[in-house]
């Protein structure tokens, strides 16, 4: 019988084994948890966006009405200086958002906060509308799609 390991040993061996590799896989699964965690934390902190405080989407408001614009991942500052980072809010009427790096239209369908103000009170004629928030830079060159939030509104 010299060569072999007797049942019992071999046995044990065999179990000793199979916990290894569990073990070994279950830390795998909490590395990659860990590893994934990391992850979404690390882009809800970073994440970039806009979003209208006021107005809800589809509200149906009297005029004058009050908008609330709030931005995420980046700092609200006056227009003129071009500071990573940074930038102010553009609130655009029936119009779609503006592609990321075109300077922002001066112009009755394209408001420009260029002071900083984060909020503004809104004079609209009865009707459906659709309300754009766009976050641009100091040179009023829009972020793009990832900086823009529209909903719709009904003026009585
Ligand atoms: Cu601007």
């Amino acid at each position: 019988m010299s060569g072999f390991l007797p049942e019992s040993n071999h046995i044990r061996w065999l179990d000793s084994l199979k916990q290894s590799m569990e073990s070994e896989a279950t830390t795998m699964n909490f590395k990659t948890l860990i590893g994934l965690a990391i992850f979404f934390v690390t882009n809800c902190v970073l994440a970039q966006s806009v979003d209208f405080m006021a107005p809800k989407d589809g509200a149906v408001l009297s005029s004058p009405f009050k908008v609330i614009f709030a931005v995420s991942g980046m700092e609200v500052s006056p227009a003129g200086e071009l500071k990573p980072n940074t930038g102010h809010h553009h609130l655009l009427i029936n119009t779609d958002g503006i592609a990321s790096g075109t300077v922002i239209p001066f112009d009755d369908a394209h408001q420009h906060f260029g002071k900083g103000q984060t909020e503004t009170d809104l004079s609209l004629p009865p009707g459906k509308y659709k309300l754009t928030l766009q976050f641009a830079n100091g040179a009023h060159q829009s972020y793009g799609s990832q900086l823009s939030k529209s909903i719709q509104v009904t003026v009585k």
